[in-house]
């Protein structure tokens, strides 16, 4: 057993992988259930150690027994528990599991780790299940990833997308790839050693062929990506309009409750207000800001500089105009400095009477604008559409994976320009060598993706997002 301080600065890799790991599996609080994990070659004996019972556990099946403290003097039972032994190599972890579950009360979950650590288990460090699921082949490297995506997804298009990538979408993509660049580069290498004959194995023209069909596939897998990491990381919209337009009103309505301050004195919003939305499946940060309009306020300033700040790093923004009022220049400056933004404008107050009309705002045809009123509700499901529309567009892609991850799409990007540079190389008539090395070169950006040869420091990243007890 090794104590936790002796582990310190030994990487994750480094961990002894014959120790029985123990950490609570649930979260930490209160629940009707809490969920202990044991994970080693001492599992199950460890486990029923804790047990009142004579019998040893029997594989996957759920056992209903008191847990015992035998370590202080006498025995003193402390809770009911349900206990499952999983068998090696079948289990989550590829060791020898047991998940022993007890009421939900971290005072008794608490206390059955400390008795697993007493006879004979360590603490598991964040991610270490699943860190030995990886080890162990149970899953490669982008499943691994899946769990931590799914465990923190926000919505349920999230969780979808994660799950479908721990059910192997992408690691299947990716090995059908390898498969056929290790058919390639296996006939490049045959005819390397015939020297003499050239290409013997294979025609240059048809080498350059394969090449520029795995090369189209990556660049397929890449074509999502954009919409796959604004699913999977969320993004940021901020709302903007000069005072008094409705701004927060419309923020509110989104949001579903009384988050901002609405008040008819113009310039009350003056920090930031967020919260986050499920628009469809997409997170999004919704800001209300100030707006932004010259002001000699100094606490209206800093809020319209902080909406300026919140507009450079979103993603998208909600332009709020008020119909029931004049136009003024104080919109058409919104509109000008929202104009390189993507965007949807927003014609509010429609419940009262015009003041003027949308072709007033002399705006091109392609700007996305959506009359609403943030009072009656009116036109908000129109405006969430169109939210979702600018930021993703209409269609989700579903017939390819979806790459999310910006560690994924690194590597992919290095597979195209390696395939790309190997085309070109085969076109031109170089030799095996040439393509070669560069078909080598996307083999390992991929065999990195998938953790079949991944930098330690790499994979010790990954692991340090995990919780305890995943
Ligand atoms: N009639 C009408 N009034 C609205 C609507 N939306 C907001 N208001 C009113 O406009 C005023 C300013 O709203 P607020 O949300 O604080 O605007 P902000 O300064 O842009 O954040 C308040 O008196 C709101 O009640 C709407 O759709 N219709
Ligand atoms: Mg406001």
């Amino acid at each position: 057993m090794r104590s936790r301080d002796s582990v310190g600065e030994v990487t994750l890799l480094m961990f002894a992988p014959d120790d029985t790991i123990v950490a609570v599996a649930t979260p930490a609080g209160r629940g009707g259930l809490g969920v202990v994990r044991l994970s080693g070659p001492v599992a199950r004996s460890l486990a029923a150690g804790l047990l009142d019972r004579s019998e040893p556990l029997r594989a996957r099946y759920a056992t209903v027994s008191r847990i015992v403290d035998t370590t202080s003097t006498g025995v003193e039972a402390f809770d009911q528990v349900v206990a499952t032994f999983f068998p090696r190599p079948g289990s989550y972890t590829g060791d020898d599991v047991v998940e022993i579950s007890a009421h939900g009360s971290p005072v008794l979950l608490e206390r059955i780790v400390a008795l697993a650590c007493s006879g004979g288990a360590r603490l598991a460090e964040p991610g270490e299940f699943t860190l030995r699921a990886y080890l162990n082949g149970r899953l490669d490297l982008v499943q691994a990833e899946a769990v931590a995506d799914l465990v923190d997804a926000l919505t349920p298009l999230q969780a979808r997308m994660a799950f479908d990538q721990l059910e192997g979408t992408i690691t299947q993509a990716i090995g059908a790839l390898d498969v056929d660049l290790f058919d390639l580069v296996a006939r490049l290498e045959a005819s390397l050693d015939f020297p003499d004959e050239g290409y013997h194995f294979v025609e240059p023209g048809m080498v350059a062929h394969g090449i520029a069909g795995i090369l189209g596939r990556v660049q397929g897998l890449l074509a999502g990506a954009s919409q796959g990491r604004l699913i999977r990381e969320g993004c940021q919209v901020v709302i903007l309009g000069k005072p008094n337009v409705g701004k927060s009103s419309v923020f509110n309505a989104l949001v579903g409750s009384e988050r901002a301050i609405v008040t008819s004195v113009a310039g009350t919003t003056r920090d930031l207000v967020s919260d986050v939305v499920d628009l469809d499946g997409l997170a999004v940060t919704l800001v209300d800001s100030a707006g932004i309009r010259v002001t000699s306020d100094a606490v209206e300033a800093e809020g319209v500089s902080r909406a300026q700040q919140a507009l450079s790093v979103a993603s998208a923004v909600v332009v709020v105009m008020d119909r029931s009022a004049s136009l003024e220049d104080e919109d058409r400056f919104v509109l000008q400095e929202t104009a390189k933004s993507r965007r949807v404008v927003v014609v509010n107050k429609v419940d009262e009477a015009p003041a003027w009309q949308s072709e007033a705002l002399a705006l091109d045809g392609d700007v996305t604008l959506t009359a609403v009123s943030a009072r009656t509700g009116e036109g908000l499901g129109a405006l969430r559409a169109a939210l979702r529309a600018v930021l993703v567009g209409e269609e989700l892609l579903r017939d390819t994976p979806m790459v999310a991850n910006l560690r994924h799409i690194g590597l992919l990007e290095r597979a195209s320009d390696a395939l790309g540079d190997a085309e070109r190389a085969a076109l031109d008539g170089a030799t095996e060598e040439f393509v070669l090395a560069d078909l080598q070169r996307a083999r390992t950006a991929l065999e990195e993706l998938t953790g079949a040869r991944t930098p330690d420091d790499v994979v010790n990243h990954i692991f340090e997002r995990f919780c305890i007890g995943k």
